[in-house]
């Protein structure tokens, strides 16, 4: 085996509901690549739907953490990050991205904040514009379309889409400073969902769609983007990363769906693993 690739993924661990590192952990190390991680908060659950969690802020932890692996010459072929609870973690990652970026890694930025035109109740208004810094920092962005909007300052229009619409805002974030920008949550009509994709380098533009399952399911941002990640660091092309973390995260929907799951509960993304290495060729 070639090098190993290692991933450093810098999000918060919600300790039941999956989410977060609890996601981006199996399903990145399933796929060949070392994680290490740096938790930003501990939290008893995720904050989507459930009241009385509790949080343990660390982002004291963060620099330290990252000044002791400096010491330790550690390099990471990408950054990861995903929901940041605070203006200040967003500008500790921010230098932490300054820290870690070499020429040849990748700054991927999932920015959690918003779905359904909403951003979640626990961030103050003003949250977009520092989320909007970091991904102005990063390679990749994984906004879904309210995240979108707000990370463009424009209003969040109801879908069904156009794809002159779709491409214009994948456009736009690109001028943010990402060379790769993934849309989730695009949808042309009532039967099918899925995500869009531009890669600055090509000036490509290239869709991956699935069967829409109605409802909504907690933690499938962070299921998709860690296969993107995943499938990223395999050497995949930017059209086929989007389409494998689209097929993965319905079928973990649907297995959820069938079972009946509390939404809350997170997907049940573990009985995928096997197929999806094998899918990226893995096993
Ligand atoms: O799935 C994103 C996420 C991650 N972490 C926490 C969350 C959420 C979304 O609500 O609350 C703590």
């Amino acid at each position: 085996m070639l090098n190993q690739k290692r991933v450093a993924a810098i999000h918060d661990i919600s300790c039941f509901g999956r989410c977060s590192l609890t996601v981006a952990l199996p399903i990145i190390s399933s796929l060949g690549i070392e994680v290490s991680a740096i938790p930003t908060a501990v939290l008893s659950t995720h904050t989507g739907g459930i009241d009385g969690y509790t949080f343990r802020d660390l982002t004291d932890d963060i620099l330290p953490i990252i000044c002791h692996w400096e010491s330790l010459k550690l390099k990471f072929d990408a950054v990861y990050t995903g929901f940041l609870g605070s203006f200040e973690q967003i500008n500790i990652v921010s230098k932490v991205f300054d820290k870690l970026k070499t020429p040849k890694n990748i700054i991927v930025v999932d920015p959690v904040m918003a779905d359904n035109g909403s951003l979640y109740k626990i961030f103050p208004s003003d949250f977009p514009a520092g989320m909007r810094a970091l991904c102005e920092k990063a390679d990749v962005i994984v906004p879904n379309i309210t995240e979108a909007v707000l990370l463009l300052n424009e209003p969040y229009l109801e879908g069904p889409y156009t794809r002159p619409y779709i491409e214009r805002l994948l456009i736009r974030l690109a001028e943010l400073g990402p060379k790769q920008v993934v849309l989730t949550g695009v949808y042309f009509n009532d039967t099918q969902l899925g995500a869009a994709c531009f890669d600055s380098s090509t000036r490509k533009i290239d869709y991956a769609f699935s069967n829409r399952i109605k409802g909504y399911f907690h933690g499938t941002g962070d299921v998709f983007a860690s296969v993107l990640v995943g499938a990223l660091l395999n050497n995949c092309e930017l059209p086929k990363a989007v389409k494998t973390a689209v097929d993965f995260t319905v079928s973990s929907i649907e297995r959820t769906n069938e079972a009946g799951t509390d939404i809350r509960f997170g997907v049940n993304f573990e009985a995928g693993l096997p197929r999806l290495a094998q899918k990226l060729g893995l096993i």
